[in-house]
């Protein structure tokens, strides 16, 4: 499978990212994943990461082959949550890791230089060590109790802006993130987003992709 088109353009992709969708196999059947994989591209989202708490890492990896013609096809970076040897594998664009799974480094020294490295965090100090760690991107949250990640107390908005004045990297706020919400997390600081539930739940993701994206300055 042809990679994406030179090897840094999704790191430039990435940079310029403000609406990062997951396909959660949480909300989505996995006879439907080709058909949500490209709802949510060709509405619009900048980036995609498969997420499959359920699934051991070879249904991950049937998963990830059958959306990677249609990120590429449509020039979005996929991101493989947790399984550091499929994206490897699959020379996915990405890879995401979280507080309890392998450090940066690690995850680097596994996927190689050309895989960019996201991680979860779920404070302003968390946010800071990913950073030193030298994290491509992090998530900040959950902002909002969700669903999607229901273990996890929300952190709300008050350290929104202070993540931005400290760090450079793309912070992208997630957790319960939704078209109503977006002014108030918007008005905190944020300057991009995370939708998980809100996307795959629509009636109609495609055109609730571009109305999320239209509200992102
Ligand atoms: N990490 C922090 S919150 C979250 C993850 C994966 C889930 C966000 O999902 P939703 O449905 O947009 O609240
Ligand atoms: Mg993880």
């Amino acid at each position: 499978m042809q990679p994406m088109s030179d090897s840094r353009s999704s790191f430039t992709v990435l940079q310029n990212a403000k609406l990062y969708g997951i396909l959660d196999l949480g909300y989505v059947l996995p006879e439907r994943v080709e058909n949500m994989t490209a709802a949510l591209c060709e509405g619009g989202v900048d980036l995609l990461q498969l997420r499959a708490k359920k699934l051991n890492v070879a249904e991950v990896e049937k998963l990830a082959l059958r959306m990677l013609p249609i990120t590429r096809a449509l020039g979005v970076p996929l991101i493989i949550n947790d399984h550091l040897q499929v994206a490897a594998a699959l020379g996915s664009e990405g890879v995401h890791v979280g507080q309890d799974d392998e450090a940066v480094a690690r995850a680097r020294a596994v996927v190689g230089p050309d895989v960019f490295v996201g991680k979860s965090t779920h404070s302003l100090d968390q946010a800071c060590a990913a950073a030193d760690e030298q994290a491509d991107y992090i998530g900040f949250g959950p902002l909002y109790a969700t669903g999607t990640k229901p273990d996890y107390m929300p952190i709300g908005l008050a350290n929104v802006a202070e993540a931005h004045r400290r760090l450079s990297l793309p912070i992208f706020c997630i957790g319960g993130v939704n078209e109503a919400r977006l002014p108030e997390i918007l008005a905190a600081g944020a300057r991009r987003v995370v939708v998980v539930s809100a996307l795959l739940l629509a009636a109609d993701v495609r055109q609730h992709v571009r109305d999320l994206k239209a509200l992102l300055p």
